[in-house]
């Protein structure tokens, strides 16, 4: 006992830990790291909460009838204690008696969420793991964060690379650039957060030194708040969704004035022509013009031609955030954007180009040598399938179901039981009403949590879970130069096991821990990971501390690469040589694989559709719903940690609100044919009229009247997905109304 000071890692930041008598009593940002000091300090009340799991439950009619009860009763049961020999008795049989009677692909386990920093005790990749050893699930494929993005951009550029890891580093842009247009913009918010967890929030630093140098930023988003604090920024705010066409209009601007760059668009693209009969006009009537744009967008003419004219000349940065691609056809921003960067010539020069995610994660734009950051190697799942991420709610309710996804046929299994470790889907998923229909389907649920979640409160058997400051892990991001120790602080809190001990105990008795431990624990496997960051230095003649070393001194600075990257600049120095893996070896601005799959929601080209739900499309009294990521939370998590005084707030415009007679501060309610909730009223008098921004972040709590109290909008979003290619979730097309809250909502609380 005593006093003890040690460094660690979330998500959001890494931190100096003091630990009094076995409690966390405060955590601060590591000094210099820039995290951001809220989030960071409210570990202890979070780690602490009175909302930790304490012992395994069980639900009452599932431990007396086991899963013949059915799943009406989900949330609604007592949870009942049992001890820990029992629960893993319990979910090791239902296991085994899923598997025997239906087969491996009626166990579902993709798991998506965040759950911790550390790389081994990540709870998603060791349920995954666990899973695959015991002979196979259907695991979820892609991601909420950029499920278009990852589908389309393997056909336009070989791979899916430049969302996933890859970005010119913001030092080139100040530097060498002198243009940066941030589609969806460049919220400060999000730079709080990196995945994996990272030692320095750089790019507040970045952006003033790229400004400093007189680099001209414009911010194209609904919102002003997308505008970094203190950066004299233009704003152009378009209708939400209608981004595609503004990019295809100031590419067909640059065809028509002869700016388009012929020995760039020649040497490095192909299908440019049909592209660009499309533009002009030539294949449907309709050219691309600014004023085109302007109809759609609802922005002035005047605003979009000097847009033309700040990029038609100088090094252009040309950046979309990844809320763009969460959306109806959101496939079709990404690729117009490589269209547009195609068009103007720069791909490949420091500070030129394009880019995507800038305005979305910490660390995007930082330069660090990949590779440093050791990863679990996953388990084949060869007898189990895979369906699309956001597809699981419509999967619970219509087995067999065929739907197309990039270019094949997935049949949805007949799922029975559901295990989820590590992700919070009734924070995360679309038309929640719609998931809890769903989510009585299966017969059996089980979920690891820390704390008692809204999908935790919702399982047969809940397993407490350990937080990060319980464990010994390994954490950082390929993205940051550091690796991080994340060392025990404190002992497990109540009876929560680590979720690698919780499926060891399973794996004995299904009778497959060898295959899923490795006959290894966790210091040695902490061990097995440092070497493969030994090995990686090897290959690159950098060398790396030991294992003690390491763990003494908490981090492992990387040392930086000699150059900054510049996205594709292999590509633009040795387009034979560095060819993209894309049928042609170039960047594609038609794709034939993409008009083989023949799918009307996504054409073989850079095309604007009219999104499913948007202004264009509204009725008189309804607004666009923007739902973006909580400024002081990480999704969900968090939200325990902070003092809540009503619903979430929802940003609304002054015209807005005065047509509704809603007051700054008032609780109103929103609602759509799919669900209502509760939201406290903000009015923010530059934000775009018609739209509504409304983050997510609170946790699922339905009244009696079915309208949801804390101010989850996943309650309204929909559960389209952006195409047949892709599959992605689409959340960012949804419209809304919204009133005052009348008596009922109030009397109810
Ligand atoms: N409307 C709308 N919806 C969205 C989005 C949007 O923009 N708009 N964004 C989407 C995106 S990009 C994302 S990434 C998702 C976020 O998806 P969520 O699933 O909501 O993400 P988290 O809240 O991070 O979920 C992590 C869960 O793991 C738990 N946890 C933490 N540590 C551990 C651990 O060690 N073990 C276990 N077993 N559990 C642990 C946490 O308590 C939490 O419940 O939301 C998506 N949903
Ligand atoms: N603080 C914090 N940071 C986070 C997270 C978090 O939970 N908390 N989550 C992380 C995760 S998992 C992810 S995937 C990323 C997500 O990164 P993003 O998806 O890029 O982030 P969002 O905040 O959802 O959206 C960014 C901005 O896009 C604008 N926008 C939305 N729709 C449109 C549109 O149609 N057109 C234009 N021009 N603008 C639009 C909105 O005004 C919004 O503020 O964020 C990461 N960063
Ligand atoms: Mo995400």
């Amino acid at each position: 006992m005593g006093t003890t000071a040690r460094t660690s890692l979330t998500h959001w930041g890494a931190f100096s830990a003091t630990v009094v008598n076995g409690r966390l009593e405060k955590a601060e940002p590591l000094a210099g790291s820039g995290a951001d000091p809220d989030m960071i300090g409210a570990l202890p009340a979070l780690v602490h909460s009175d909302q930790r799991i304490d012992r395994p439950h069980v639900r009452r009619s599932f431990l007396e009838h086991g899963h013949h009860t059915g799943g009406a009763g989900r949330g609604d049961e007592e949870m009942v204690p049992v001890d820990w020999d029992k629960a893993l008795d319990i979910v090791a049989a239902e296991l085994i008696r899923v598997h025997v009677d239906h087969g491996p692909k009626s166990v579902f386990g993709g798991s998506y969420g965040w759950s911790s920093a550390g790389r081994f005790h990540h709870a998603r990749t060791q349920v995954r793991r666990f899973l695959a050893a015991a002979g196979g699930f259907t695991d979820q494929v892609s991601n909420y964060s950029w499920g278009a993005a990852h589908a389309i951009l393997p056909h336009v550029l070989g791979s899916a690379d430049s969302v996933s890891r890859a970005a010119t580093a913001w030092e080139t842009i100040a530097s060498d650039g002198d243009v940066v247009v941030a589609f969806g913009g460049l919220n400060a918010k999000n730079w709080r957060v990196t995945s994996g967890g990272a030692g320095h929030h750089h790019i507040p630093e970045a952006i003033a030194k790229a400004a400093a140098k007189g680099v001209k930023f414009v911010i194209v988003s609904p919102l002003a708040d997308d505008i970094p604090l203190g950066l004299d920024a233009t704003l152009i705010r378009p209708r939400p969704n209608s981004d595609t066409a503004i990019m295809l209009a100031l590419a067909h601007e640059a065809i028509v004035t002869g700016r388009a760059d012929r020995a760039f668009l020649d040497r490095y693209t192909s299908g440019f022509e049909i592209l660009a009969d499309y533009l002009t006009g030539k294949t449907d009537g309709t050219p691309k013009t600014l004023d085109w744009a302007s109809a759609i967008s609802g922005v002035e003419v005047t605003e979009l031609r000097t847009l033309w004219e700040t990029i038609r000349q100088g090094r252009v940065m040309l950046s979309a955030a990844w809320a763009l691609q969460r959306a109806d056809h959101g496939e079709q921003p990404f690729w117009a954007l490589v269209a547009l960067a195609s068009v103007l010539g720069q791909i490949g020069l420091p500070g030129g180009g394009f880019c995507f995610g800038y305005g979305s994660m910490n660390a995007v734009g930082a330069s660090a040598r990949g590779g440093y950051v050791p990863a679990m190697k996953g388990i084949a799942n060869s007898r189990g399938m895979g369906i699309p991420v956001a597809s699981f709610a419509d999967a619970f309710l219509n087995p067999g179901k065929e739907i197309f996804f990039n270019g094949r046929r997935v049949r949805y299994p007949d799922v029975r039981l559901v295990y989820w470790a590590g992700g919070n889907p009734f924070h995360h998923a679309q038309d929640l009403r719609k998931v809890e229909a769903a989510w009585r389907r299966p017969e059996t649920i089980i979920v690891h949590e820390p704390w008692w979640t809204p999908t935790a409160k919702r399982a047969d058997i809940v397993l407490p879970a350990t937080t990060t400051l319980e464990r010994n892990d390994i954490g950082g991001t390929s993205r940051d130069p550091h690796v991080f120790a994340m060392p025990r602080l404190i002992d497990p809190v109540g009876e929560a096991r680590d979720d690698f001990a919780i499926f060891r105990a399973l794996a004995e008795r299904l009778g497959c821990r060898q295959t899923f431990d490795e006959g290894l624990d966790e210091q040695k496997w902490l061990r097995r990971l440092w070497k493969q960051t030994e090995a990686r230095g090897a290959e690159e003649g950098i060398n790396v501390p030991d294992f003690e070393t390491f763990w003494q001194e908490g981090f492992w600075n990387v040392p930086l690469p000699e150059m900054p990257e510049v996205l594709l600049s292999d590509f633009r120095a040795d387009p034979e040589g560095a060819a993209l893996a894309t049928p042609s070896g170039r960047i594609e601005l038609h794709s034939d694989t993409i008009a083989g799959f023949g799918y009307d929601d996504c054409p073989a080209h850079p095309s604007w559709i009219a999104p499913n739900e948007w202004l264009g499309n509204a009725e008189s009294d309804e607004l666009h719903l923007v739902t973006n990521q909580p400024a002081k939370q990480l999704h969900s998590q968090l939200y325990q940690a902070h003092e809540h005084n009503g619903p979430v707030a929802v940003r609304i415009a002054p015209v807005d609100a005065d047509a509704r007679g809603v007051r700054d501060g008032d609780r109103v309610r929103l609602w759509n044919a799919r669900g209502a909730c509760l939201a406290t009223a903000k009015i923010d008098e530059s934000l775009r009229a018609g739209v509504l921004v409304m983050p997510t972040g609170a946790w699922f709590e339905p009244g009696r009247d079915g309208t949801e109290r804390n101010g989850n909008p996943n309650v309204l979003t929909s559960d389209r997905r952006t195409s047949q290619l892709a599959q992605g979730c689409a959340a960012l097309s949804a419209l809304v109304r919204i009133e005052r809250a009348g008596r009922s909502g109030e009397e109810e609380r």
